[in-house]
């Protein structure tokens, strides 16, 4: 059985690297999506179904069901057309006006394009299937169900649940929440270092991720809002949460905070690609790069947009693929009174600033926001998706954290200004927030950090 480039390898080749040969044991060459009118990679949920082959009627090969979604996340595939694969059971995805092979099976071999481990109860059956050797069974004894929410170009939507982690006073590593990145209670009686009240506890990260999980979260993202400076690298307590995390969650996990080149607390220099190579053995599918993001998209426009081939995200990217690496934004908004008041690109707001400005243009931020920087969002979209990077996450400062709904007017900014996949972040308050900026935007996936602060 292979799984995604486990499937890829078993064709004769991929555009990906066209002088490589492939095992050859299917006919055919893998094709890198068009992104014209899509993003690319393919990230997210979507079919794999049997239903253009007669002979699987009324039958699932392997635990596969045409009405379930499954994981997927890559942007090469194999295209199909109807016959092309004489003696090979088929099943197929489609992503905008594609057609792919989203798995395939013959005697012995099946593979899969999709995740399985990744996708849910759906995937953990197909697994146990071809375990068990169950190649068909009747489709009715196929009990698992993933909803299938209204799919944009074949691909689902996603949900992201969103857990900024950090320790509080007491030294205990809590989920926690800000209201515009200040996630300590607003209190009068000061009682901390910080000046506010206490750290928001909303509980346990392994806990709470399980929670969401069974729940439906699409994707579990933990962000690391502290940088455990006197602890070593290897002993980082987010380690320890993601394997404990990673048993119980079987949807993707992304992992963010302090994904750059570090020096141990030994001096030992340490490159953003270990760091990260460190998470993923830990479990975790994605890391999410912020600060360093911004720091080298600076340098890339002070030096007429030349790639140093060493940025964290080239690092990782390389090694892992595009798919593997998040950047996290969070950006501001400044308001002008006019365009000509800024070098920036700006939007015509219908939220006007305070003195009543009708423009505004959002300005990106490292340090959890506490240091503005001379970069535009859509500038910094833009080098980081030529750098390597595989999907944008769009938080907003002025949203964090309020309950107030989305920000669609950043979001249809950064989405027209790249072609890779973009997770709208910040605001959201309700179930309702969710289905209105999937309407309003053409977002790829949604993300709800605080709340749970409203529904627990
Ligand atoms: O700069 O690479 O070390 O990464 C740090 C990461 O930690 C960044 O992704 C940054 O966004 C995040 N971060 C740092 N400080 C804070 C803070 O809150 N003080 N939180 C912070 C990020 C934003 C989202 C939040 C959404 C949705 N919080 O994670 O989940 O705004 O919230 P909502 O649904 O409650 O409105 P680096």
């Amino acid at each position: 059985m292979g799984i995604c480039v486990g499937l890829q390898g078993l064709f004769e080749g991929s555009e990906e690297s066209p002088d490589t040969k492939g095992l050859g044991i299917v006919p055919g060459n893998l094709k890198l999506f068009d992104s014209t009118e899509k993003s690319v990679p393919h990230i997210g949920w979507n079919s794999a179904s049997t239903t253009q082959v007669p002979e699987l009627t009324g039958k699932s090969l392997y635990g596969l069901k045409p009405t379930n979604k499954y994981y997927y996340v890559h942007s090469y595939a194999a295209p199909y057309e109807s016959g092309q694969l004489d003696g090979w059971q088929v099943a197929t995805g489609k992503y905008g006006k594609e057609t792919f092979i989203g798995a395939i099976s013959k005697d012995n071999i099946f593979a899969t394009q999709f995740h399985p481990e990744k996708s849910g109860q759906a995937g953990l059956d197909v697994l146990q299937a071809f375990l068990e050797g169950k190649r068909l069974q009747d489709l009715d004894q196929v009990t698992s169900n993933t909803p299938s929410t209204s799919p944009s170009n074949g691909l689902t939507r996603r949900v992201i649940a969103c857990l900024d982690v950090r320790t509080n006073d007491d030294g205990d590593l809590v989920v926690t929440k800000g209201d515009q990145y200040d996630v300590r209670e607003k209190s009068t009686t000061s009682t901390s270092a910080g000046g506010g009240g206490q750290i928001r506890n909303l509980g346990k990260p392994v806990d709470l991720a399980k929670r969401y999980y069974e729940d439906g979260a699409d994707e579990v993202t933990f962000l690391n809002i502290t940088s455990f400076r006197n602890c070593p690298v290897a002993d980082t307590p987010m380690l320890e949460v993601l394997r404990q995390t990673s048993k119980t969650v079987f949807v993707p996990l992304t992992i963010g905070g302090g994904i750059r080149d570090v020096v141990d607390t030994d001096g030992t220099k340490i490159s953003a690609l270990d760091v990260a190579t460190m998470y993923f053995k830990s479990g975790a599918d994605k890391v999410s790069i912020g600060s360093d993001a911004v720091l080298v998209a600076e340098e890339y426009y002070a030096n007429n947009k030349q790639l140093s081939g060493t940025s964290a995200i080239e690092q990782i990217s390389r090694a892992y693929g595009n798919q593997a690496v998040v950047v996290s934004i969070d950006p501001k908004r400044i308001y002008v009174t006019s365009p000509n008041a800024t070098k920036h690109k700006t939007i015509k707001t219908v939220h006007s600033g305070p003195n009543g400005e009708e423009y505004a243009w959002y300005q990106c931020t490292i340090k959890g926001g506490r240091e503005g920087r001379d970069v535009e969002v859509t500038e910094l979209a833009q080098a980081v998706e030529m750098m390597g990077c595989g999907e944008i996450l769009l938080n907003c400062i002025d949203k964090d954290g309020t309950n107030s709904g989305f920000d669609f007017e950043l979001i249809r900014l950064v989405k027209e200004a790249v072609r890779i996949p973009v997770i709208a972040s910040s605001g959201a308050g309700n179930p309702q927030h969710f289905l209105e900026v999937f309407k309003q935007t053409t977002t790829d996936a949604a993300l709800g950090a605080g709340m749970v602060r409203v529904f627990s």
